[in-house]
């Protein structure tokens, strides 16, 4: 029997509309969906860098105005892979519109926009997802499964950090295409926003809420051009954003990220000491899990490093024989299917706009602390 066709209106053609792309192009390969997903349209307004997108990826039409694309009666799914300053007013139309809303992170700006994107999509009762995708690399999701099953016992540590190098340059611009991310009032924050939200809402999947924090920022380069203006202007963004946290259920956590770590391009690691046993994690190595399980045998006990490439690890039955190693895109590719195999369930696949409200609060928290100098809870 044909499925049900899913179809897809993107927002946005750079490096994230090239990573859902892929995933809804993909998802129906690998994993047994109960929708087709269709690239219905490619929306932006830039008309002469969509056209080559849309043709790239084999949508099937394009739109130049998201107001076009949401008003559509063929689309069921508007997914937003646009820059951070358009999230809130697309999802929000969309919701009301009746569309399933996928959206980047971070979810908003900052947790107020958060919070009106939640209310619409609980309003309009649609489905709804935000892409933090390292939520769904084999090696994590096994991280999950093991601290759920109890294996680590009471946790004390949690210890993460996202290192990049790519805007240590004073002669980089701030503003327009790829670059926006270093532009305030586009962007939301800095790495806070960009990358220490990946940590968190990792950190909060795996080991429960944060109470509160303490944090501090620094912008290293104060002036840039701006690359739509042509002057030199301000820099608002935190180029560094540091903070503790102490999380609910009592364990201690330090979160660190940066774009001045020479040398490091994505070193998003994670560590977490528990009772029982730890477990350390690391982007730039992904299919790995190294663990210790005080549990072991004295002799030979020590850190093992588990290559999560074999069928009884999650998402690995579907890909290629056991040893075989998946990447980057793939946790997109699973993301769109744990969406997909969702929908008309009772449970909504995670991360919810709720989910990534609760990131943002954190966000805002850390940026309110390090001008405080005060410890901060994230409060609604
Ligand atoms: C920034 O360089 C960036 O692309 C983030 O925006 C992504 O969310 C992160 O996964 C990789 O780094």
């Amino acid at each position: 029997m044909a499925k049900k066709k899913l179809n897809i209106g993107m927002v946005g053609y750079g490096f994230m509309g090239r990573t859902h792309s892929n995933a809804f192009a993909q998802a129906q390969h690998f994993f047994d969906l109960n929708y087709e997903p269709v690239l219905k349209a490619a929306c932006a307004r830039n008309e002469e860098k969509l056209k080559p997108f849309a043709a790239q990826w084999g949508y099937e039409s394009i739109e130049t105005d998201w107001r076009k694309l949401i008003a559509r009666k063929d689309i069921d799914l508007v997914d937003i892979a646009s820059p951070n300053d358009t999230h809130m007013e697309i999802a929000i139309a969309a919701a009301k519109a009746g569309k399933m809303v996928m959206c980047e992170k971070p979810l908003g700006r900052n947790a107020k926009e958060s919070k009106k994107m939640v209310d619409a999509v609980a309003k309009a009762g649609v489905a709804n997802m935000v892409w933090y995708n390292y939520r769904r690399v084999p090696a994590v999701t096994l991280a999950k499964q093991l601290i759920d099953e109890g294996k680590l016992g009471k946790i004390f540590h949690y210890r993460a950090k996202f290192l990049q190098d790519w805007t240590i340059s004073a002669d980089l611009p701030q503003g327009g295409q790829g670059l926006w991310r270093l532009d305030v009032g586009v962007a939301g924050s800095g790495v806070t926003g960009d990358l220490l939200a990946h940590c968190i809402d990792t950190a909060m999947w795996l080991n429960g809420s944060i109470d509160s924090v303490t944090a501090a920022t620094e912008t290293f380069i104060k002036k840039r051009k701006h690359s739509l203006t042509g002057k030199v202007e301000p820099v608002g963004i935190d180029d560094a954003s540091l903070f503790l946290a102490r999380f609910a259920n009592g364990s201690l956590a330090n979160f660190e990220a940066t774009r001045y770590a020479r040398g490091h391009k994505a070193l998003y690691t994670f560590e977490i000491n528990g009772e029982h046993a730890s477990i350390f994690w690391d982007l730039h190595d992904l299919h790995r899990l190294q663990y210790f399980d005080h549990g072991d045998e004295g002799r030979t006990r020590g850190w093992r490093s588990l290559h999560i490439t074999d069928g009884d690890h999650p998402y690995m039955a579907k890909w290629w024989v056991p040893g075989l190693q998946i990447g980057y895109e793939h946790t997109f590719i699973h993301q769109a299917a744990d969406f997909i195999d969702s929908l008309g369930k009772r449970k909504p696949a995670s991360p919810t706009f709720k989910d990534a409200y609760a990131t943002d609060l954190v966000t805002d928290a850390v940026l309110k602390s390090a001008k405080s100098g005060r410890w901060e809870r994230p409060k609604t």
